[in-house]
């Protein structure tokens, strides 16, 4: 299965880099009062006096004052007060920077997070150029991504550390959200706003490809859904169009137009099924068609009764979309 890297401390993009940056001086600077004040309380009780029961109470400091020690906690909190705005410009100014990111030529997907999964539309704006995929975004090394996000049912929300920080998607409220990767590789996502049961497995991957790469992959899923070659698979197109599927499920190309859940489309191009939850084989596609809530329990499709062998005839068509 796919695993993808998940990790602030490798920022493949430069909003990530930047949050990095942010991230390493909050840690620097704590780091050093963290140390500062272990040090001063070590030294204070060094020199704490050793007395005992017996020893009398030293009354002559309640007249002699301590003016040392005023001036020692005086420079200290002007010290923390010093650094503490220091944080906050710090943390101002990446806000500024990661809002600054370039759009010329911005590649355009709606994301629409549903329970427990992430539909993405690509060049929304285009009739001639949509489509539609789930889970698995790919986009180009290089060129800007604009997303523009959306729930269908209770805030979700994007991570993908590697990448940029956290934006919420909430039911009736659009917002947007612009990220780069410049460095080729697979960003492991994950939905972290708790959205029910199933919140877990609602996980994403962001596959940054060469440019070339991704020309290919983007021309392929625009294309309608491959005609089924065997006699196996056209049996496994006759069962999946003939039954409930299609209700919920979109294959472009055929009479399956539901727009409930992930487009199958070109589910053999991804990797992973139900949102990073299993990879994508001939005998999870099976496990899974056969009875999705033994795999994500509480998951919104239902158990289907096929017989084994019809359950195979779905796998190898939904195997052969390309
Ligand atoms: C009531 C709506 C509904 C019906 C009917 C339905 N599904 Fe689903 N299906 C879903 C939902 C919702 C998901 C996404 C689940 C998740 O990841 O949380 C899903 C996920 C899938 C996936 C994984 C897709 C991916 O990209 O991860 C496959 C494959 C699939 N369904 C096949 C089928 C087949 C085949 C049928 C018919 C036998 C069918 N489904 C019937 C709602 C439905
Ligand atoms: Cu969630």
């Amino acid at each position: 299965m796919m695993d993808g890297m998940h990790d602030v401390w490798l920022p493949a993009g430069p909003q990530a880099a930047t949050l990095f940056q942010l991230w390493i001086a909050m840690l620097v600077v704590c780091v050093l009062v963290f140390v500062g004040v272990m040090a001063a309380l070590a030294i204070a009780l060094r020199r704490a006096p050793r007395a005992t029961a017996a020893t009398p109470p030293d009354l002559a400091v309640l007249t002699r004052g301590e003016p040392r020690l005023h001036r020692l906690i005086g420079g200290a909190v002007a010290l923390s007060g010093v650094l503490l705005i220091g944080l906050l410009v710090a943390s101002f100014l990446t806000d500024r920077a990661i809002a600054q990111l370039p759009l010329v030529d911005a590649v355009r997907i709606d994301l629409i997070a549903h329970q427990w999964w992430w539909e993405a539309r690509y060049e929304p704006g285009d009739p001639a150029r949509v489509f539609a995929t789930a889970n698995e975004l790919h986009v180009p090394v290089g060129r800007p991504v604009l997303l523009t996000l959306r729930a269908d049912d209770v805030i979700h929300s994007f991570w993908v550390p590697n990448l940029h920080g956290k934006k919420d998607l909430i039911p009736g409220r659009e917002s947007t959200f612009a990220f780069r990767a410049d460095r080729k590789g697979v960003y492991r996502g994950q939905c972290t706003e708790f959205c029910g049961y199933q919140h877990a497995h609602m996980g994403l991957f962001v596959i940054a490809d060469e440019p070339g790469d991704y020309a290919r992959w983007e021309a392929a899923q625009r294309l309608p859904a491959r005609a089924p070659r065997s006699d196996e698979e056209r049996r496994g197109f006759e069962l999946t169009t003939g039954s409930t599927c299609g209700m919920c499920h979109t294959i472009v190309g055929t009479s399956a137009q539901g727009q409930r859940a992930p487009d199958l489309t070109h589910l053999a191009a991804r990797s992973t099924l139900a949102a990073g939850t299993v990879p994508n084989t001939a005998v999870t596609l099976k496990a899974w068609v056969a009875n999705p809530q033994a795999i994500k329990p509480g998951v919104n499709m239902p158990a289907h009764a096929f017989a084994d062998g019809d359950l195979a005839a779905i796998s190898a068509y939904l195997g052969s979309l390309q």
